[in-house]
């Protein structure tokens, strides 16, 4: 920490979400440096929980500041790189669009999935009170929403 040079550093797992910032940093298309924690001590180790203090990866420091959360780490770095072309402009519409889904996939898509992963999804009389309603619901509308919509979602 503290490295406020240009370099990427990018703190991943090959067996882990990190694959999802992995393949931003490629397509974005900048030179990174890896650095592979092992789960367990060296993820939770004070080094890295000074980085995350979640333990857990991916993580990236660019310019000084620490990026978590891979659909956050997506989006700086489309912002932080724009020639890329890996989001809508600040001045375009459908960058309400870009953020709904950005946000509808880090949401409710990932804690419907963990959730029946681990058999814990929520009763149906709470689908009210919980942000992906049922898992049907969630898929369903992640599935109206990416039909024949390539190559981007629709507004
Ligand atoms: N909300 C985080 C989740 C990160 C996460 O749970 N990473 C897992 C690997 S996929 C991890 O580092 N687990 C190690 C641990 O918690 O000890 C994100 O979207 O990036």
């Amino acid at each position: 920490m503290g490295d406020t040079t240009d370099e990427i550093v990018f703190y991943t797992h090959p067996q882990s979400r990190g694959r999802i910032v992995r393949w931003m940093l490629e397509e974005v298309g900048q030179p990174y440096r890896t650095e592979v924690l092992g789960y367990g001590e060296s993820m939770k180790s004070p080094a890295y929980l000074a980085i995350n203090p979640m333990g857990k990866v991916p993580a990236i420091v660019h310019r000084g500041v620490v990026v978590t959360e891979a659909a956050a780490i997506c989006s700086y770095l489309a912002d932080a790189f724009p020639r890329a072309g890996l989001a809508p402009a600040q001045d375009d519409p459908l960058r309400g669009s870009y953020f709904r889904w950005l946000f509808f996939a880090a949401g409710p898509v990932e804690a419907a999935v963990s959730a029946k992963a681990f058999g814990l999804l929520a009763p149906p009389d709470k689908a009210g009170t919980v942000g992906y309603g049922s898992f049907e619901q969630m898929a369903d509308t992640l599935e109206k929403a990416a039909a024949g919509a390539a190559p981007w979602l629709p507004r």
